[in-house]
């Protein structure tokens, strides 16, 4: 996608320098400003394509609206949570983080907890730096034979369940994506939350925050589980609901709490984190020299891999746009955006656009299938919204209240095509295409097929009529008299009723309608 062409990033915070010079050995140029205040960025962030951050940067709806250049925010960490992501969207920017670079690190935190829940360490550090001596007051139990309960089972549960494996703990789980015969392959017996809940003597929570996560423990929850159960948070703050654990904690229910992050951060209330069997860290998950090398290297890696079309990772806001960044993609979305183009000249002010309907035919197009509609309403609507691209398209459409359905169906003998069908003020404007030897070709229009294929190339007149001695001879002499000569032309192989017909032409016509005495319909087009 030329749009998605990166020339100058900006790093905005303290990131690995693996970052800068895998960007440069690139072709990109980078430019590193640290620290700078919310103003400084708003005028700077203007001329930039690309905006690398980590945690410090809040990339806000304002700076998002500054950002007239802005095609990809990338985050060197897990998750986008200093990003407005939908701001980013509606503004076609594609955002990114770095979803496995945090892996071991956050991982090897939560085991850290874990066994600082069995043993006490950080209190009895803190009362024998206090002068004290003690033994009593710091007796453990041992993580040997214990349950440990792991709700989300993605990369970072799957790491915790290796490493307390080894200290012979029993690892049972839940995910509601992750296959049981997958997790069960290391060695995690998955069962629903309402089993799970009774066995645990540990519970450690690797998910998302989402509406289905909040409060994932609370009071219902907690009562289901063993008096004295013992829990970790290293993933996001208000899985577990802080007051549901202060509660649990002061009755006895839960038996200690490691915490690394916070509904509020830093939090202003500390009575948590006060009680005795609460362990807190102040978000340290990533912290290691380890981490923040990764995140730097495969932010500037991935960033790399889509400019050259190789790959698509760790973007949240272009699901199903993965293949729009191959190579081989770059001509079935120039044909899409062609026909979109077409229609829109066919339906002329005919407004409103309804309903859009794509299919795509054929192994050839399968790959396009995910993003075919979005290329074509690209073409489309490409007049009437200035930043438009296959990023926001989407949300553009349905909220201009455009129902849009894309379907792929294997070939039925026909080879690789695409039909397109736009319902535009009551009015159904047709059209079906290929692409051929790379060229995106027309040849279809409305019910008229063409007996040579038009390529979507340059500028196109299309008109309907019907046939008669008199019509080409006219036309051209109505393109003449304007100045306009005539490069190609396709007729349709039937030549009864009103057809569709396409002239290739040296430039648009000033004045369509001095064709009104001639056809029943005419439309141009530049691509
Ligand atoms: C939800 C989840 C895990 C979970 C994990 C992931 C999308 N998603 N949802 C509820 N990756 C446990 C309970």
């Amino acid at each position: 996608m030329a749009s998605f062409c990166i020339k100058s990033v900006l790093i905005s915070e303290s990131v690995d320098p693996r970052c800068r010079s895998i960007l440069e050995e690139n072709g990109i140029h980078v430019t590193e400003k640290q620290n700078m205040k919310k103003e400084e960025l708003l005028a700077e962030i203007k001329d930039y394509d690309c905006l690398v951050v980590r945690s410090a940067t809040k990339v806000t709806a304002d700076v998002i609206d500054a950002a007239s250049n802005l095609k990809l925010i990338g985050r060197a960490g897990t998750g986008v949570d200093n990003v407005d992501v939908d701001a980013a969207t509606k503004n076609g920017i594609i955002v990114m983080n770095t979803p496995s670079g945090n892996t071991i690190s956050a991982a090897e935190l939560t085991c850290a907890l874990i066994m600082s829940l069995s043993r006490h360490v950080p209190q009895a550090a803190m009362s024998m730096k206090a002068g004290n001596w003690d033994r009593k007051k710091f007796m453990g139990a041992e993580l040997y034979g214990k349950v440990l309960g792991i709700v989300g089972l993605g990369r970072i549960g799957k790491e915790v369940a290796s490493r307390m494996q080894s200290f012979g703990m029993k690892t049972i789980g839940y995910d509601p994506l992750t296959p049981v015969e997958v997790s069960a392959s290391w060695g995690v017996e998955q069962m629903s939350l309402e089993q799970l809940w009774p066995q645990c003597d540990y519970i450690t929570v690797h998910t998302p925050l989402m509406p289905s996560t909040v409060g994932l423990l609370n009071d219902e929850t907690f009562a289901k589980c063993k008096k004295g159960v013992k829990v970790v948070n290293c993933a996001r703050g208000g899985i577990i609901d802080e007051a549901a654990l202060l509660r649990a904690l002061e009755s006895g229910q839960c038996g200690g709490a490691g915490l690394d992050v916070f509904v509020e951060e830093p939090p202003k209330d500390r009575v948590l984190m006060g009680h005795p069997n609460v362990v807190a860290c102040p978000h340290l998950g990533a912290s290691t020299k380890e981490a923040q090398a990764r995140c730097g290297q495969d932010i500037a890696v991935q960033i790399v891999d889509m400019v050259n079309g190789k790959n698509l990772i760790g973007a949240v806001n272009a699901q199903g746009l993965a293949s729009a960044f191959s190579q081989e993609s770059q001509e079935l979305i120039k044909f899409g955006e062609a026909i979109g183009a077409v229609l829109q000249a066919c339906a002329s002010s005919r407004r409103p656009y309804s309903n859009l309907q794509v299919t795509t035919q054929g192994d050839c197009m399968k790959l396009s299938s995910g993003y075919m509609a979005s290329a074509v309403l690209v073409g489309l609507l490409g007049n009437e919204f200035a930043t438009i691209n296959l990023i926001n398209v989407l949300n553009l459409a349905k909220n201009s209240g455009i129902q849009v359905k894309q379907t792929h169906c294997t070939s039925n003998g026909v080879g690789g095509r695409c039909e397109v069908e736009l319902l535009a003020d009551g009015c159904i404007y047709k059209a079906t295409g290929s692409v051929q030897s790379g060229v995106p070709v027309l040849l279809k229009l409305s019910d008229s097929v063409f007996r040579q294929t038009v390529a979507l190339t340059g500028n196109l007149l299309f008109f309907k009529a019907t046939a008669n001695p008199q019509l080409l001879s006219s036309v051209a002499g109505a393109l003449a008299t304007g100045g306009v000569q005539i490069e190609s032309f396709s007729a349709p192989m039937n030549h009864t009723g009103e057809q569709w017909y396409c002239v290739g032409v040296s430039k648009q016509l000033e004045d369509l309608n001095v064709l009104k005495p001639l056809v029943t319909g005419a439309a141009q087009v530049t691509i």
